[in-house]
């Protein structure tokens, strides 16, 4: 708890206008960065800005404030990151766990999304879980199959509710002493779900508008602590970006792939026109997913232009 020099171990719940407030043992601090602290973070890649679950180490100096004066350095692992410009800003660092929330209606979900999250997710090396909310407006047959496939698959699903309840407590125990964010287009219900679980947890719920995008949207990254892990609440759409993401590793980061790899004619086949390609034959069977093979071919293109 206490160190030895008197400084709390602490973990960044949010981030604003310079200011950071950090879970400790003793409460939730309002934290300054140490001067010397802030000239060593100017000089790295996120640009002296710290996410939240970054694990830090803070001096205390009343109640309710304190001093950042150290941060635990693993800021790649577990982290999920956009790009802005030329840098590199990491939304969430030190997670656990992913869990990409989408609607079974209203909005119906994009699995071209899904798809693009899961590579991220993979490449990120950050295990991802998925939550279908909304269940109460009823589940679309074609839906239904579609989701059965990713569950297939391997990653964790949980059909939920934030209206109806159902699915709350398969996403409390997923969520239980770890650190987990969720992300998802606008008005899927991620913030109706914190607050299902915990009224209060993330207070603002935005209606759905046309655009999908309410008033009271989310609008930053937000860490709450929950069941003795934390759980963070991620603006909706599309901060998620392929940050250079290698197309050569794009494969392998489709575990249904992943198996086939070495069986192609051409060592260094792209699965897209080649002969004798083992992926396309999968997906000729039926073995892979149609449209998962489309999100591939999708995001391969995509990679090679921007390497151009
Ligand atoms: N029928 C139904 N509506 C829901 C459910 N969960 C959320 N909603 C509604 O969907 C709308 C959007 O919910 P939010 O919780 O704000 O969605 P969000 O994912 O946090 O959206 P952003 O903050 O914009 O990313 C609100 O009008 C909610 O009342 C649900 O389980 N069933
Ligand atoms: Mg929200
Ligand atoms: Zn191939």
């Amino acid at each position: 708890m206490t160190a030895a020099n008197g400084a709390l171990a602490g973990i960044i719940l949010s981030v604003g206008g310079g200011l950071y407030d950090v879970h400790t043992p003793l409460g939730t601090l309002r934290c300054t960065l140490r001067g010397r602290l802030r000239k060593e973070l100017a000089a790295s890649p996120e640009r002296g800005v710290l996410a939240p679950g970054q694990r830090v180490r803070v001096q205390r100096i009343d109640a309710a404030t304190g001093v950042i004066e150290d941060v635990e350095r693993r800021p790649e692992e577990g982290a999920l990151a956009r790009a802005r410009g030329v840098r590199r800003q990491v939304l969430v660092a030190n997670l656990d766990q992913v869990v990409f929330v989408f609607a079974v209606r209203e909005p119906s979900p994009r699995f071209d999304l899904l798809d693009r999250y899961l590579v991220i997710a993979e490449d990120a090396d950050v295990p991802a879980a998925l939550c279908f909310n909304k269940i109460d407006l009823g589940q679309p047959p074609e839906i239904a199959q579609a989701i059965e496939g990713y569950r297939r698959l391997g990653y964790p699903v949980v059909l939920s509710s934030a209206r109806g309840g159902a699915g709350l407590a398969e996403l409390r125990r997923l969520f239980e002493g770890k650190i987990s964010a969720l992300a998802g287009p606008s008005g899927v219900g991620k913030s109706s779900l914190l607050n299902a679980l915990e009224p209060g947890l993330a207070a603002r719920v935005g209606p759905l508008t046309a655009e999908g995008a309410g008033r009271h949207t989310t609008t930053s990254v937000h860490l709450y602590p929950f069941d003795g892990g934390y759980v963070a609440d991620t603006p909706g759409a599309r901060w998620v970006y392929a940050w250079q993401l290698d197309r050569d590793r794009l494969p392998a980061l489709f575990p249904e792939m992943r198996p086939l790899l070495g069986d192609c004619r051409f060592d260094d086949c792209r699965h897209l026109d080649e002969p004798g390609c083992a992926i396309r034959s999968a997906v000729e069977r039926a073995d892979i997913a149609p449209q998962r093979y489309e999100s591939y071919r999708r995001l391969c293109q995509e990679l090679a232009q921007r390497e151009r």
